[in-house]
């Protein structure tokens, strides 16, 4: 009813509508649902089609034709599985019985892991929810989908214009019968610093409270001081916490003294005193070789009575090779992708794995047509996203040397290049190199980050190993380095190369406690009304908490929803590409409602880089006037 009422008010009729059209006249677009108007969904599409979206380039418009997903699955309701045995029996049942499993089990990552390895983590809601109402029936034997947490969280409010707990929520609903797991930092939550402890404690109860049941808790620095107090909220809360070490260094090496097989037996075993119900081998740069793998796993099977859960990226191309090692020593679960989303710096492949276990007795159970049949629905969905391609097409066995996470390699190729290095092979170089200076760290989100910016800021200062403690002394280094050295991520492994740690840090003093038994818990009555101020209205729960981890990220998030509203009804490719002149879109907005809108032209430039785009919108003429940015 609102279009009959928009295209018969007279302005309208007349021609004289434009983009003051909606803001004159209110009382037209006062709707209950869907929760945006016509004209907020043109003024994006306007947007992206003048200045395109923020990291990609302009070229031709990819048109991918529409993807269904046969959804012609088996009810799978009442099947026995990790989630029925975590609600009916409790979490320390469920962790009985995924030991009494002679099968391997599967953690699918294809709505985390995955894509944010693979394209900048910038997977929509909507391009997963086909997968996620079929799952349950479709994979009712896996252990559980990865599909929050890590990278998705802040991503998906600063880029994809999207509540990552609305996400969760609908995931949840649609897939009451698998575990729902997520990747947690341990003190940094979802962030990249540390959070206070009462922070923490209510995060993990709305995540469990809003789906999640499996915690993988990890720290940067395999520092298991700051993983005990999350491994104990998520205890209290009667879901699963998977204590989890982060895989560096070689087992196999002779020489290597610090992460041999002795350091992993001890930090799992200190790991489940502080409560891990699962151990995870985090292998997040694809490490681990598959005798390794078969030497740690069988020795931490002897040591451990709680079930290990391995996950590796494929970038070295070994993945499948050292997960079939890790079954042979026993290993509980492993984490693979979707083809379509595995391999390189992903996950590996589902349906290669079960493969490559045909005629062994712990190929996992899977009906390998449904497997397929969700293959298909991502192959379809993954052209969407090739602006953010890492462009990684082949193994990449130099890892074994820089020690790089797969999530980091695409990123730290963009910073350099933006910094205007051009050599890449230098980049990695130097990143052996500091990671060597630092002592050798563990690698990860944020420890890695620390390592990319010190190797970028060796290259733009022209040092090396030998005269950086001398030339040092004078230069400030990169705020990420600074708050290592000052013991802000925690303690390393080994503790701090104390002379650097004095060039760095120069006068101030490092701290060798617990970053979050220094700070001040958080008062969340003030922190309440004071968003409360900034919204104009009672925060949710789930605001609230995303408002503290990222104040300003959920800040400008607010203010992208009231100038866009919802932008779930846009196509992927038109959200991410805007539309070309003479195209037509077709966008369903619930309710049996469809725009189908026209672009009919995009006029010049004026002096002040104001364009105006024609549309027609179900038949009628509107324009929207859009800054060109260029
Ligand atoms: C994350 O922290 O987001 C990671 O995936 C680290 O591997
Ligand atoms: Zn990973």
């Amino acid at each position: 009813p609102f279009m009959r009422n928009v295209i018969n008010h007279p302005d309208f009729i007349s021609g004289k509508a434009h983009t003051t059209f909606i803001d004159s006249t209110p009382e037209l677009f006062h709707l209950t649902h869907p929760k945006n108007t016509p004209n907020q969904l043109l003024k994006y599409i306007a947007d992206i089609t003048v200045n395109g979206f923020p990291g990609t380039e302009r070229h031709e418009k990819i048109f991918v034709p529409k993807i269904q997903i046969t959804d012609d699955f088996d009810a799978a309701s009442k099947h026995k599985n990790a989630k029925t045995v975590l609600d009916n029996e409790g979490a320390t049942e469920a962790m009985s019985w995924v030991r009494q499993q002679n099968k391997l089990l599967l953690t699918d990552t294809s709505m985390r892991d995955a894509h944010q390895s693979l394209f900048a983590t910038r997977m929509r809601t909507k391009d997963m929810m086909p997968v996620a109402r079929a799952f349950d029936n479709a994979l009712p034997n896996v252990f559980s989908a990865e599909v929050w947490g890590g990278a998705t969280f802040d991503v998906a409010y600063r880029f994809l214009d999207e509540d990552p707990w609305e996400r969760l929520k609908k995931i949840r609903k649609v897939m009451p019968n698998t575990l729902l797991q997520m990747l947690f930092r341990g003190s940094n939550a979802v962030g990249y610093k540390n959070y206070p402890d009462n922070v923490l404690q209510r995060f993990i109860k709305k995540s469990a409270t809003d789906g999640i049941d499996v915690f993988r808790i990890f720290d940067s620095l395999n520092w298991v001081t700051q993983m005990e107090k999350s491994i104990q909220f998520v205890r209290d809360t009667g879901k699963i916490a998977e204590g989890t070490m982060c895989y560096t260094g070689d087992v196999l090496n002779p020489a290597e003294h610090k992460y041999d097989l002795q350091y992993y037996r001890t930090l799992a075993k200190d790991l489940v005193s502080a409560g891990s119900q699962i151990i995870g081998i985090k292998d997040m740069a694809g490490l681990l070789k598959p005798q390794a793998a078969y030497e740690l796993i069988s020795t931490l099977k002897e040591d451990l009575d709680v079930p290990i859960h391995l996950h590796t990226h494929d970038t070295t191309g070994n993945g499948i090779a050292t997960y079939l090692q890790a079954t042979k020593a026993g290993v509980d679960i492993v984490d693979v992708a979707a083809s379509a989303l595995s391999g390189t710096t992903s996950q590996p492949s589902m349906s290669s794995l079960y493969y490559a276990l045909a005629g062994n007795k712990r190929q996992p159970e899977l009906n390998i047509e449904n497997v397929e049949k969700i293959n298909r629905y991502w192959l379809g969905v993954k052209p969407f996203y090739q602006d953010f391609m890492n462009g990684i097409t082949a193994p990449q066995t130099d890892i074994y040397e820089t020690e790089m996470p797969g999530g980091q390699y695409s990123n730290l190729q963009q910073q350099a290049k933006a910094l205007g290095i051009k050599d890449f092979e230098e980049v990695k170089k130097t990143y052996k190199e500091v990671n060597a200076l630092l002592g050798d760290i563990v690698k990860v989100t944020p420890s890695s980050k620390v390592v990319g910016d010190f190797a970028i800021f060796m290259i733009q200062n022209k040092l090396d190993s030998e005269n950086i403690f001398e030339r040092g002394k004078t230069l400030d280094f990169p705020e990420s380095v600074v708050n290592f050295f000052a013991g802000d991520l925690g303690q390393p492994v080994g503790g701090f190369p104390k002379e650097l740690q004095k060039v760095v840090l120069k006068d101030r003093k490092p701290i060798t406690v617990r970053p979050g038994s220094l700070a001040e818990p958080i008062d969340f009555a003030k922190k309440n009304n004071e968003l409360r101020e900034k919204l104009k209205h009672l925060p949710t729960e789930e605001e609230l908490l995303s408002y503290l981890l990222y104040p300003d990220v959920f800040v400008d998030y607010t203010k992208a929803v009231e100038n866009f509203g919802d932008l779930s009804p846009l196509d992927t490719t038109t959200f991410y590409q805007g539309m070309r002149t003479e195209e037509t879109v077709h966008i369903e907005r619930g309710k049996g409602q469809t725009l189908i809108v026209k672009l009919a032209s995009i006029g010049e430039a004026d002096e002040d880089g104001k364009r105006i785009l024609y549309f027609v919108v179900n038949g009628q003429d509107q324009q929207i006037v859009i800054q060109d940015k260029s």
